[in-house]
């Protein structure tokens, strides 16, 4: 297999909002984030993927950009950036920015022009079109509640935005458009950047007939066989790659909402030349019914098959990449872990089951201290907009508070956006000031001061795993089994590269199921790599073994 730097390293995503706020005006930003460059040089991360620091009015916290060019005020300036690049380079860390361009904000100059009049030039740099009836072009629902088109009194059409109605889609058919994003993204690799995660990019060629989305009983429906992996998407990545990408050491990752192994081996794989790895979406789902508001069980069965799936499917085509949260997500603990009496154990048992997969992992800060998902009393405590639009929208419908308020407790973005917890003073250190979004309550107690005084924290549990992934080559490029298909408690999976192999064993529950190991590992006397519970003297791999509660054990046979 290929060796390639991105594959051998770790990622930490950054969201400044909520990292480290420097001022007291209650936002976190560059000059924070520098501060806390060693803290992450601790951690031992690689590469730093930094969400949006652009000029952006903030209806999604910028994911909406008014200006590529630009660092938004509240983060600090150019110059605070440019020290930021340099700062980390020199403690060698990389640095990937996000590009948001499936959609800009409405307030981006090039909106303002196209929106003025039909004959404008940069008419066709978004996605015009008249009314049917009176009513929308077609059916669509956006992700953010409500029709994914809005009516513009200007010149009488409607605009695209598959997100909020401040968020207009930009127009990839039009040649000069892709060359102004060309153009943007040469622009920031030559001030050194290290590459782009690349947000809702598989999103970016739309069926130009908009045809409406199946779906019964009128109202507005999710129109993605439309516009997910459209028609020209992999002649549109390969164009980038090749105008842009290819000229830059840099790595890639495209997050991909509806992308399916076969997609992404297309995307991934290197003959193919469009981006380095995918954020899938499939284990995310495994817990939504009709929508990600409607919540149902995970169960093991479903995310070993979703792992088994993933990690076989792009093995030697293509190239993973691992997460179990982002900005975007609930908290991993909370999610599949428990994050009350256990906390500790099953963070550290996720993060071996991650970590220990043939793909680059993703850490989302506070994921290293065991951050949780948060419980706010009342809406007026919430900021994200969909989760804003979600309640107003079901509320109108005549929906039960409490039940709303139920399943964002559970599934709400906010739960990410929390404030990083850095020490037991007021508001978790984060500021001084007063939070943007407010911190957790369990501050006191989760917090990166106590996890760096404790040996046994998880935040060193991390350090501990990626420093094994620089030691062992197995645990970059090893072929992946899994193991214990029919292990109703325990996952298990097994690494192997020329005489090496390693074997991952997990606990994901309280109990204490017992597993007979493959021979061998017993037999060749396979030793244990790391663990999530003090060893008594067990470090040599036996037949039989009886795990404690949310245990995690890696063997290694050399
Ligand atoms: O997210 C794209 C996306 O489709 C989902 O992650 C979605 O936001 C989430 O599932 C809703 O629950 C990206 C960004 O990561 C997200 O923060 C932005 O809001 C969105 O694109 C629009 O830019
Ligand atoms: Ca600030």
């Amino acid at each position: 297999m290929q060796k390639k730097w991105w594959k051998e390293s770790v990622v930490y995503q950054i969201y400044p909002r909520s990292f480290m706020d420097s001022n007291g005006d209650g936002i976190g930003d560059l000059p924070g984030i520098i501060s806390k460059l060693d803290y992450l040089k601790t951690l031992g991360i690689d590469v730093i993927w930094l969400s949006p620091v652009y000029e952006s009015p903030n209806d999604d916290n910028g994911y909406d950009i008014s200006d590529y060019r630009s660092i938004l005020k509240d983060f600090g300036t150019m110059a605070d950036w440019e020290l930021f690049l340099k700062e980390a380079h020199l403690r060698g860390i990389k640095l990937i920015m996000d590009l948001v361009v499936n959609h800009s904000s409405d307030e981006h100059a090039w909106f303002v022009e196209s929106r003025s009049s039909k004959d404008n030039p940069k008419r066709d740099y978004y996605i015009w079109r008249p009314g049917k009836d009176g009513k929308e072009p077609n059916n669509w629902v956006s992700v953010f509640s409500g029709s994914a088109w809005k009516y513009d009194e200007t010149t009488d059409e409607y605009f695209l935005h598959l997100f909020s109605s401040k968020q207009p889609d930009l127009n990839w058919e039009s040649d000069k458009l892709k060359r102004e994003i060309y153009d943007m993204m040469t622009w920031w690799l030559d001030k050194g950047i290290d590459g782009f995660r690349m947000d809702v990019v598989n999103f970016i060629s739309k069926d130009t007939a908009y045809p409406d989305a199946p779906g019964e009983g009128g109202g507005y429906h999710w129109g993605g066989e439309y516009f997910m992996n459209g028609p020209r998407i992999h002649e549109f990545l390969h164009e980038m790659n090749r105008e842009v990408l290819s000229k830059y050491d840099c790595m890639t990752v495209g997050e991909m909402p509806g992308v399916t192994p076969e997609e992404a081996v297309k995307y991934t794989s290197p003959e193919s030349q469009e981006v380095d790895m995918v954020f899938q979406f499939e284990h995310m789902d495994l817990d939504s019914g009709n929508g990600k508001w409607d919540v149902r069980p995970w169960t093991l069965a479903a995310l070993r098959e979703n792992a088994n799936k993933w990690q076989t499917s792009l093995q030697g085509k293509g190239w993973n990449s691992l997460y179990m949260n982002n900005h975007d997500q609930p908290r991993m603990v909370s999610r599949f872990g428990d994050d009350g009496r256990y906390r500790v154990e099953s963070a550290k048992m996720l993060a071996t089951y991650l970590h220990m997969q043939q793909g680059t992992p993703y850490i989302y800060q506070g994921e290293e201290i065991g951050m949780t998902n948060v419980q706010f009393p009342s809406i007026a405590d919430y900021q994200d907009i969909e989760i804003l639009n979600y309640y107003k929208e079901q509320i109108e419908r005549g929906a039960n508070e409490a039940d709303l308020l139920k399943a964002i407790h559970i599934k709400g973005r906010d739960n990410a956006r929390t404030p990083i917890q850095w020490d037991d003073t007021l508001h978790g250190g984060f500021t001084t000031g007063t939070p943007w979004l407010q911190v957790n309550p369990n501050y006191k107690d989760i917090n990166a001061a106590q996890a760096l005084a404790d040996p046994q924290s998880i935040f060193h549990y991390y350090r501990q795993l990626i420093q094994l992934r620089k030691q062992h080559e197995v645990i970059v490029y090893g072929d992946f089994e899994m193991l214990a298909w029919e292990h109703g408690e325990i996952m298990a999976y097994k690494r192997t590269l020329g005489g090496q192999s390693l074997l991952a064993i997990m606990n994901f529950y309280g109990g204490t199921p017992e597993w007979t190991l493959p021979e061998p590992f017993v037999k060749g006397q396979a030793k244990l790599l790391i663990g999530n519970y003090p060893t008594e003297g067990e470090t040599i791999a036996s037949e039989r073994i009886v795990l404690k509660p949310y245990e995690a054990r890696v063997y290694l046979l050399a």
